[in-house]
C-alpha cells in the first residue's frame, strides 16, 4: 500500500461517461476503487475494479447507508502528504492514498421532484451522506486529491492528468466546484425538509447556492462585469423558466436579453388562448391571442411596431413553418417595407422546418426553446446590504372577481376585454395602464412616476381604437374628476377595471357614472416595480 500506486475512487449515482472516464484512468495507470453499483458497471464496461469492500474489509451495512464511510477511505483522502506523521499513520494502518475522487450524489432533487410522487422515508433514503463527506473530504484536500463533480470534466481531467504538468488553479477550481454541489444538494434537502413540516410556509427556508451557469460579455451596460446563475445545479435540468430554456441559434445572450426573454416568456406563458407577447425592455408592447396565431403575432406587431422593432417575441405555442415565415418576412406597419429585427423568439416548442426558417432570418437572432415557470416559487431582489423576499404573483383573472361598481354592466365582450387587459397590466411596470379590446392590447404606458401620464401615454398609442375598449390599471386612482378616470371617460373608453381601494372611490364611481362607462373593482392590485 501507499507509496507507487495510482489510485482513484470512483462512486456515481448518474452513471454517465463512465467508461469513457474508466478507461481514460485505466489507460493512465490508476487502479479504481469502486462502490457497487459504479463497480458493476465498470467490470461491464471492461475495466477491473476493486470494490470499496475489499479495502475497507467490511462488506456494505445498513442497506447502503454506510459503504465508504470508513478510515480506509477517508484516510487515503485526507491524508497529507508532505506531512510525515500523516504518512506514518498511513502505512501503520496499511491505508493507501487517493489521487483522485469521483462522486456524484444520489439524485435527490429529481426523486422528491417527481411527478409520481415520493413518500417522506423515500425521500429520506435518498439523502446521501458518503457521497458528500468524500467530495468535502477530497475538497479540502485538494492539493493532493483531484476532486470531480461533474461529468463534464472528465476530459478536462484526463488531460489534467496525461499533461503530467501540475495546476494549483485547476485544482481550487474542481474544490470550488466540488463545494458548490454539495452545498446546493443540502440546500435542495433542506427545502424539501421544510416542506414536510406543518404550519405557515412564509418565511420560506431558503439558501442561494450560486449555481454558475455561465459569464456573460457584459452586464447591463458594456462597462459592468456579469454572468449567470441558476437557481440550483440540481433542479438545473427540470426546472422551467429562461435559465433552463435551449438556445438553438444566434448570438450569445445577454444580461438585458435575459431580463427581457424572462419578462417576454413570464407573460406569455400565463394566456390560454394562443398568444404572442412582444417585450421591449421588460415590459410588453404587443399582445394579442386569437385561434390563429399568426393573426395573433401581427396583431402584437401592430400594438406598437416602433416599440416593436428590435424587441422580443414570445408565443405559448408551437412555431412552425407558417409562422417562421411571417417572423422573417413581416414588414413594419410603419413604413410599410422594413422588415421587422428582433432580438430573440422564445416559444414552447418548433417544428423543424420552424426553426430552419427563422435560422435563416438573421445568424444573430437567438431561438430559444422555454419550458413554463414552476409556480408559487419565491421571488427575491437584492437591495443594499439584503434581500427581498416574496410569493410570486401567481394570481391571474381566473382567481379574481370583477366587481361592477357603477351604474352600467359591461357585456360580455367588455368583460373579456376588461380581463385580457388586467393579464396584460400586471406584466408592465408600474404606473401601468393597459388599453385592449377583442384580446388585443392597443396602447399600454408603463413606469411613469404619475398615473395621468402613464394613461395618456398609453391613449396615444391606442388612437382612435380606444373608443369602446377596455382600460386596466395596476393600482387604484388617487384621483378621478379632472384626472385620469376623467380623461379615461372623455377619451371614449367602454370600461375601467381597477383595484379600488382609494378613499376616492366614491368619485370614481360617480365620474364613470356620468359618462356612462362601466367601472370594475378587482380588489387585487399589481403594482411591478
Ligand atoms: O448511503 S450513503 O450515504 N453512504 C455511503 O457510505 C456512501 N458512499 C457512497 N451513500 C454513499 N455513496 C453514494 O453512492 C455516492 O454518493 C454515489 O452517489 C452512490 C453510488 O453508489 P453505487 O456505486 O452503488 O451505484
Amino acid at each position: 500500500f501507499g507509496s507507487g500506486v495510482k489510485q482513484a475512487l470512483i462512486s456515481l449515482s448518474d452513471k454517465h461517461d463512465l467508461a469513457l472516464l474508466g478507461k481514460g484512468l485505466e489507460a493512465l495507470g490508476y487502479s479504481i476503487v469502486s462502490t457497487g453499483g459504479t463497480a458493476f458497471a465498470l467490470v461491464e464496461a471492461g475495466i477491473s475494479v476493486t470494490k470499496v469492500e475489499e479495502l475497507t474489509c467490511f462488506p456494505e451495512m445498513l442497506d447502503g447507508r454506510v459503504k465508504t464511510l470508513h478510515p480506509s477511505i477517508h484516510g487515503g483522502i485526507l491524508a497529507k502528504r508532505d506531512q510525515k506523521h500523516h504518512m506514518e499513520a498511513l502505512n501503520k494502518h496499511g491505508i493507501g492514498t487517493f489521487d483522485i475522487i469521483v462522486v456524484n450524489l444520489y439524485p435527490f432533487y429529481d426523486k422528491v421532484s417527481s411527478k409520481s410522487g415520493i413518500t417522506f422515508d423515500d425521500g429520506i433514503e435518498n439523502i446521501d451522506i458518503g457521497g458528500p463527506a468524500m467530495i468535502r473530504a477530497a475538497a479540502k484536500n485538494h492539493k493532493d486529491v483531484l476532486v470531480v463533480v461533474d461529468s463534464k470534466d472528465y476530459v478536462a481531467l484526463l488531460e489534467f492528468l496525461k499533461s503530467g504538468k501540475d495546476d494549483e488553479q485547476f485544482r481550487r477550481k474542481l474544490a470550488w466546484k466540488a463545494f458548490q454541489h454539495v452545498a446546493s444538494y443540502d440546500s435542495a434537502v433542506s427545502e424539501w425538509l421544510w416542506k414536510q413540516t406543518a404550519g405557515d410556509k412564509f418565511p420560506p427556508s431558503f439558501t442561494v447556492p450560486l449555481s454558475l451557469k455561465s459569464s456573460l460579455r457584459y452586464g447591463e451596460n458594456p462597462h459592468q462585469k456579469a454572468a449567470f446563475y441558476v437557481d440550483k445545479s440540481l433542479s438545473e435540468v427540470r426546472a422551467g423558466g429562461i435559465a433552463t430554456a435551449i438556445q438553438h441559434h444566434g448570438k450569445e445572450m445577454s444580461y438585458n436579453n435575459y431580463l427581457d426573454a424572462d419578462a417576454a416568456w413570464n407573460c406569455v406563458t400565463e394566456f390560454e388562448d394562443p398568444t404572442c407577447v412582444i417585450v421591449k425592455h421588460t415590459n410588453p408592447c404587443g399582445v394579442a391571442s386569437r385561434e390563429d396565431i399568426l393573426e395573433a403575432y401581427r396583431l402584437a406587431v401592430r400594438a406598437d411596431p416602433v416599440s416593436a422593432f428590435g424587441g422580443i417575441v414570445a408565443f405559448n405555442v408551437e412555431v412552425d413553418e407558417a409562422l417562421a415565415k411571417d417572423i422573417r418576412e413581416f414588414r413594419s406597419p410603419t413604413d410599410g417595407e422594413t422588415r421587422m429585427f428582433y432580438e430573440i423568439v422564445v416559444a414552447p416548442k418548433y417544428t423543424e422546418k420552424g426553426l430552419e426558417t427563422l435560422r435563416g432570418k438573421s445568424k444573430t437572432l437567438r431561438i430559444l426553446e422555454a419550458s413554463k415557470n414552476e409556480k408559487g416559487k419565491l421571488s427575491l431582489r437584492q437591495v443594499g446590504g439584503g434581500w427581498l423576499a416574496q410569493d410570486s404573483d401567481d394570481l391571474n383573472p381566473k382567481d379574481i372577481q370583477f366587481n361592477t361598481v357603477s351604474e352600467k354592466t359591461p357585456v360580455q365582450s367588455e368583460l373579456s376585454d376588461a380581463k385580457f387587459a388586467w393579464l396584460c397590466v400586471k406584466h408592465v411596470k408600474s404606473n401601468a395602464i393597459v388599453i385592449a379590446k377583442n384580446k388585443c392590447m392597443l396602447g399600454m404606458g408603463s413606469g411613469q412616476p404619475n398615473r395621468v401620464e402613464s394613461l395618456r401615454i398609453a391613449f396615444r398609442k391606442a388612437g382612435e381604437e380606444a373608443k369602446g375598449a377596455a382600460l386596466a390599471s395596476d393600482a387604484f386612482f388617487p384621483f378621478a374628476w379632472n384626472d385620469a378616470v376623467e380623461e379615461a371617460c372623455q377619451n371614449g373608453i367602454g370600461v375601467i377595471a381597477e383595484p379600488g381601494g382609494s378613499i376616492r372611490d366614491a368619485d370614481a364611481i360617480d365620474c364613470c357614472n356620468k359618462y356612462g362607462v362601466s367601472l370594475l373593482f378587482t380588489n387585487v392590485r399589481h403594482f411591478r416595480h
